[in-house]
């Protein structure tokens, strides 16, 4: 029986471009087939539990603007507020045709006051959502912890000085991979919540940076240990919530993995909001981890370019979108890892049906975006002029001293004895730039 949150409305159909029914697809289909498979297939969305369920719309002036029949001010931080919360997220991922959700612990099950009672409860609701999964065939694409909203966390969790917020955090992250585990879920997420510091003058940075590699290493033994098949990820951001975060981006995370020995078995889940505060694009740090064989997940999403704060907004600008997934196409696509919309409604958009609108027009945007890639893949818009600018490099003597075939002075033999004088060419980004546009 529906829980009504959402009216009459129980799917959310694709009518096509020119329709202008605000509450259906006009692009994202999921039966068409692109690239040889069908677009659901490629995208693999998923919808964020915390945003869109459990955030109140609280800013850093204001509390609370959402009304929801399962927040504490109307049930208590109950279990039968879990069941009714689960209830309208499953109603809406129904509606949206989401193959997917992601979820922390502490957005799901009400906050106990010990370990073993958040496991119970975790456990409760896990048994729910196994229900309701089974039902509805809809799949989990990551289970996190939340350890960074509760104040025992203000310090950081395995960077923590004090050992027994490190095991508290530890034995939180063995109740979220068991349930993780127990839902099938795809991959399990790292996000470095309060994993920095806010001074020096209080922090010891190499210690910190032995804890949280010992922590990750543990979780990667007991993922082994209980025969789980999804990916760990972690997930890059500069700062925020602490003035430095340890996983600033995808190339700091990868020093910090081949450091610890963890290159081979942890990948990256790469948020747009996030590339964007560590100064990059979006596409240098899809590349980045495709370079570097440890691309895993996206977190879709945009930030405000004028605040620099993490604004989590729903994704609208399609060019930049087009060339994220020509780099998540171009590394292969998606193997466990999906779309997630890390992102969540204005304050001010208090409506159940924003929450509809707002992923709709996220996921029609990601149909272009995908659309757009596939064609440009597809014509070698952009791989053909790449190929040709490193053209010269296929030849045998380039080739030789890319393969340490040559040493400098050899190099330097070869410049003199041909009386190398090469002349600069054309960059042609203004030409590509155009061509891009041809295709969004
Ligand atoms: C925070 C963020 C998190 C992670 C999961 O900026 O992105 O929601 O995605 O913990
Ligand atoms: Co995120």
């Amino acid at each position: 029986m529906s829980t009504g949150f959402f009216g009459d409305i129980s799917r959310i159909p694709f009518e096509g471009a020119d329709s202008k029914n605000p509450l259906a697809f006009r692009y994202y289909n999921p039966d068409e087939v692109v690239a040889g498979k069908r677009m659901e297939d490629h995208l693999r969305f998923a919808i964020a539990y915390w945003h869109s369920f459990t955030w109140p719309g609280g800013d850093p002036f204001g509390g609370q603007t959402f009304e929801r029949p399962w927040f504490a001010d109307q049930m208590g931080d109950t279990m039968d507020a879990a069941r009714l919360k689960a209830d309208v997220a499953f109603e809406m991922f129904t509606a949206l045709g989401v193959p997917y959700f992601c979820f922390h612990d502490a957005d799901v099950r009400p906050e106990g006051a010990s370990f073993a009672e958040n496991t119970r409860n975790l456990e409760g609701i896990v048994e729910y959502f196994q229900e309701k999964m089974t039902e509805t065939g809809i799949r989990l694409l990551w289970g996190t912890a939340n350890l960074f909203s509760h104040r025992r966390y203000m310090s950081g969790a395995a960077t923590n000085p004090d050992p027994e917020v490190f095991a508290f955090a530890a034995a939180t992250v063995k109740s979220c991979l068991d349930a993780t585990h127990k839902l099938d879920g795809e991959n399990y997420v790292l996000w470095g919540g309060r994993e920095g510091y806010e001074t020096l003058l209080n922090t010891d940075l190499k210690r910190e940076d032995d804890q949280l590699g010992r922590f990750i290493n543990m979780v990667v033994e007991y993922k082994h240990k209980i025969g789980f098949k999804g990916a760990i990820l972690i997930e890059p951001k500069p700062q925020e919530p602490t003035k430095h975060q340890y996983d600033y981006d995808v190339a700091t995370v990868y020093g910090f993995l081949k450091r610890h020995g963890l290159e081979n078995e942890v990948k990256v889940n790469i948020e747009q909001g996030h590339a964007i505060l560590a100064g990059h694009s979006f596409e240098h740090e899809l590349a980045l981890a495709n370079a570097l064989g440890i691309f895993g997940s996206i977190d879709m999403n945009r930030n405000d370019y004028q605040s620099g704060w993490d604004t989590d907004q729903f994704p609208n600008n399609v060019p930049e979108m087009a060339i994220a997934y020509y780099q998540v196409l171009s590394g292969g696509g998606f193997t466990t890892g999906g779309t997630n919309f890390d992102a969540k409604l204005r304050r001010q958009s208090l409506e159940p049906d924003d929450l509809l609108m707002a992923h709709i027009g996220g996921m029609d945007c990601c149909a272009r975006g995908l659309k757009a890639a596939v064609a440009m893949i597809s014509d070698e818009a952009l791989s053909a002029p790449l190929k040709d600018r490193y053209a010269g490099w296929s030849m045998e003597g380039a080739q030789k001293m890319l393969a340490g075939d040559r040493t400098l002075e050899q190099v330097a033999e070869w410049v003199e004895g041909e009386n190398l004088n090469p002349e600069p060419k054309s960059g042609r980004q203004e030409l590509l730039e155009n061509v891009v546009n041809r295709y969004v």
